[in-house]
């Protein structure tokens, strides 16, 4: 049977400054996704990168007295390294300043000029550089300093100059036809409510181009202009996909679901749309937009400055349980908080006291008791195959979740095996059966290491190093962890590893 392919994205992230939090959480919850997709069976393409064109681009390298290539350069390896240090499966790695882009851009701009949707005019409007976006008179307001700005704070500027607009206006109609036809198109609903009233409240032609600097890709035909950044950003996702080239052995890959965060829904749901279907390329299979981090409730943002190295992030807790935190304490789709407290008490607590605890405590009872082999299994009574079958409604519930994007109930759904295994060996006792009945301690404690066996196999998306340990101390082949294999079983007499702690307590550095 052919695998079905699966495509998913996260935002290109402007390489103006240096990673922060907010990226890595992009970047690890598509990680997650991409993962579980592969695990179960779907013939994954996983594509990041990162945006690099633009005023704000080259602005900052004016400042820095760089090129503006080799800023981009510089902040670019800093997301490739960002990525790899957060585990990230990413199949490829986008530069909007590659020429293979430049020619997908260049193209998709001619296919929307040859359908009538592009045409010359002159543009007068507030501009933000920090949003690189135009905002009307009425979304802005002058402060008491008497600068104007827009809704999220930025200052604003007059500008007028010669530009190419994009027939927005004509796609109001097909939007709501999509969205309606479609009701999973943009997800969560709030978003999707959001992005219909926007279009509902009538769509202006978009300007697409600019003549006040030269950071971008030129239009086709008329090299005075750049693209606007928007333009050129979106169309990476079909450029990797080997756009134009309908044969690109990437091309079966697209559409794409694309994971975004709830600051650029507009351009995701509303323009980029638009504009495949003014060129005629298919649309992306979904938009689902998360929410936002906070540090301890303050709005993070690299022009701002309060910005959470995630390379420091990582460094201090760990991978796995910096990826197992941002999964399970913030509901996918959701704002979310992040401190020092709550990342300690979810690493403690469900981590090292949690899995860590139940898969060591069994694998050295194992040790000392067993002989260091998986034990003989006996006869698997009743609570005993619903221990282990729990795992197999888990993988279901997962599943449905994964489906909408709620990675938290998928992360939920596999941990409350821990729970259900904690209270089985609490209730079976297994450290009083090696008195009484040696037998039933083997079978109890065959069923405690399968379930383990089963719960790493499941929990290989949120922290994929751990569980190749913990994998490992059960002497799981590297090819037997695929979700098809949940059903298998640990095989009695199967030698297993000395046992080691997988997931360590963390331990503040003055107590340590
Ligand atoms: O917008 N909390 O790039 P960008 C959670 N280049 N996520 C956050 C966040 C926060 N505090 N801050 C940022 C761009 N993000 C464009 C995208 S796509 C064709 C072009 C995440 O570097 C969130 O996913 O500003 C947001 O959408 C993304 O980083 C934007 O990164």
């Amino acid at each position: 049977m052919t695998q079905s392919k699966y495509y998913i994205t996260t935002p290109i992230f402007y390489p103006n400054g240096v990673p922060h939090i907010g990226h890595a959480y992009t970047a690890i919850a598509t990680d997650v996704l991409a993962r579980f997709a592969r695990l179960d069976d779907k013939d994954v393409f996983f594509l990041t990168g990162t945006d690099e064109h633009g005023q704000k681009m080259q602005q900052t390298a004016v400042k820095e007295g760089i090129a503006p290539i080799e800023l981009a350069d510089r902040n670019s390896a800093v997301f490739q390294k960002m990525v790899s240090v957060l585990g990230c499966s990413n199949d490829d790695f986008i530069r909007t300043t590659e020429d293979r882009h430049r020619v997908s851009c260049q193209e998709l701009w001619r296919r929307m000029e040859a359908n009538g949707d592009i045409y010359l005019d002159t543009y007068g409007g507030w501009y933000s550089v920090r949003q690189e976006a135009f905002f009307d008179e009425g979304e802005t307001t002058v402060g008491e300093d008497g600068v104007r700005r827009e809704p999220l704070g930025s200052p604003v500027e007059w500008v007028e100059e010669e530009s190419y607009y994009f027939r927005l206006s004509a796609y109001e109609e097909k939007l709501l036809a999509l969205y309606n036809d479609n009701p999973e198109f943009v997800a969560p609903a709030e978003r999707r409510n959001e992005v219909m009233s926007f279009v509902k409240g009538g769509l202006k032609d978009l300007s697409i181009s600019r003549t006040s600097f030269d950071w971008g890709i030129p239009v086709p035909g008329n090299d005075k202009h750049v693209m606007y950044v928007w333009v050129d950003a979106l169309t990476n996702y079909i450029t990797a996909a080997g756009f134009p080239d309908a044969d690109a052995p990437r091309w079966d890959y697209w559409p794409a679901l694309h994971i975004i965060g709830k600051d650029i829904v507009r351009f995701h749901a509303v323009y980029w749309p638009a504009f495949l279907m003014s060129s005629g390329v298919p649309l992306p299979r979904r938009v689902f937009a998360h929410g936002f981090l906070f540090n301890k409730g303050e709005k993070m943002s690299k022009s701002v400055g309060n910005v959470v190295d995630p390379f420091a992030l990582v460094d201090e807790y760990g991978l796995d349980p910096v990826r197992y935190f941002f999964m399970r304490e913030v509901p996918f789709g959701n704002d979310g908080s992040y401190s020092h407290e709550a990342i300690v008490q979810r690493t403690n607590a469900d981590l090292a006291n949690g899995l860590g605890n139940l898969a060591q405590r069994s694998l050295s009872m194992i040790a000392k008791n067993c002989g260091g082999q998986v034990p003989d299994n006996g006869a698997l009574k009743p609570e005993d195959e619903a221990l282990i079958a729990s795992a197999a409604k888990a993988l279901d519930a997962a599943r449905e979740a994964m489906d909408r994007q709620a990675i938290h109930k998928a992360v939920e759904a596999v941990f409350a095996i821990v729970t259900e295994a904690d209270k089985y060996i609490d209730t079976q006792a297994p450290w009083v059966l090696r008195k009484t009945d040696p037998d039933r301690m083997a079978t109890v404690l065959y069923t405690v290491a399968e379930t383990v066996r089963r719960i790493a196999i499941l929990a290989q998306p949120i922290m994929p190093a751990s569980c190749a340990r913990l994998l490992d101390l059960v002497a799981v082949a590297d090819d037997a962890r695929a979700f098809a294999n949940l059903e298998d079983r640990l095989v009695p007499g199967t030698t297993l590893p000395a046992p080691q702690g997988v997931f360590p307590r963390y331990v503040d550095r003055e107590q340590a």
